[in-house]
């Protein structure tokens, strides 16, 4: 099955677009699981089992287990392991790099890990991302324009693309006014990379204006949307701007938000209550923005 039809059957039995972030930091979590033989896993496990009725995927943050080295690689592929199967993983890895290191990078994520989709970072260009996309029933979300406010470092520049053919220099993108944001050339870009549907898009909650844009240009493209919660997206315009015509194919993650809710014993069911809090919400205004307009 292709990734992104296990993405929409969970997500409509779930009546969900959430995706719990597993940042998972052993300096958080509840200092009583200190003392199991593998607290991350424990964290997970626990986090996992209350709110497996309310996501459409969750995403592991790598950096958060390499961190740890080979016990925090463990955890992470122990906690794949239990995952329930038909819930799709995100491997937030952002990974990117010449075509025979991207292949050892998607064997790991994809073949060891066993995860559904990736983070990839479009830098490099097709090369870089091609070996991800030979995995068929997998998916490579590219990152298109990032939460953080240094994303305007690069991804909001605006770039003129030769308008006929290969230039002698080949075709090379020159900065001016009149040109496009990047974003938007790699959302157009992806289109064209998406030859086996298994590809989507990474775009910051904190842009919604830009968010839109994308939707227009990617309008069957899953599109991961982190910065909600702590980072302070606004949700409205993401459900609003970042879902379908049929009110999907966003995936709205929150991380810190939901699996720190509480520091103490209850910290499973307090993430729980988070995530009920949140789908909730984003369903509410699915409903009043059915299909990008106010149906109320
Ligand atoms: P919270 O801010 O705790 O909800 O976590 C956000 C998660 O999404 C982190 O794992 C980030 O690395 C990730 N993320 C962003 O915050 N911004 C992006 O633009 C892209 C990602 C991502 O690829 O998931």
């Amino acid at each position: 099955m292709k990734f992104i039809e296990k993405l929409v059957n969970i997500s409509r039995k779930n009546n969900s677009l959430l995706c719990v972030g597993l940042d998972t930091d052993l300096e958080k979590i509840p200092k009583f699981l200190l003392k199991d033989f593998d607290p991350i896993f424990s964290f997970n496990k626990k986090i996992i089992e209350s709110t497996s009725d309310l996501v459409c995927a969750y995403k592991p943050n790598i950096a958060f287990y390499e961190a740890y080295g080979s016990k925090g690689w463990e955890a992470l592929k122990k906690t794949c392991e239990i995952v329930p199967k038909e819930i799709p993983i995100i491997m937030d890895a952002k990974r990117g790099d010449i075509g025979n290191t991207a292949r050892m990078y998607a064997k790991a994520i994809f073949e060891n890990l066993g995860a559904d989709a990736v983070t990839v970072n479009p830098y490099m260009g097709e090369d870089a991302i091609s070996p991800f996309l030979e995995y068929e029933n997998k998916c490579a979300l590219i990152l298109c324009l990032t939460s953080n406010k240094s994303a305007q470092d690069f991804q909001l520049s605006l770039l003129k693309i030769p308008p006929f053919g290969l230039s002698p220099q080949g075709r090379r993108p020159e900065a001016g006014i009149d040109g496009k944001p990047l974003y938007q050339i790699v959302a157009e870009k992806v289109l064209g990379w998406n030859k086996k549907r298994n590809c989507g898009l990474v775009v910051g909650a904190t842009y919604p204006e830009q968010l839109k844009k994308v939707r227009e240009i990617a309008k069957s493209l899953p599109i991961l949307i982190p910065g909600v919660g702590a980072q302070s997206g606004e949700l409205e315009s993401t459900v609003k701007f970042g879902t379908d015509e049929k009110g999907e194919l966003a995936i709205i993650n929150s991380s810190r938000a939901i699996i720190y809710a509480s520091p103490k014993e209850d910290f499973a069911e307090a993430a729980r209550e988070e995530a009920l809090k949140l789908r909730d919400k984003i369903n509410l205004y699915r409903q009043i923005w059915d299909g990008n307009s106010p149906k109320l």
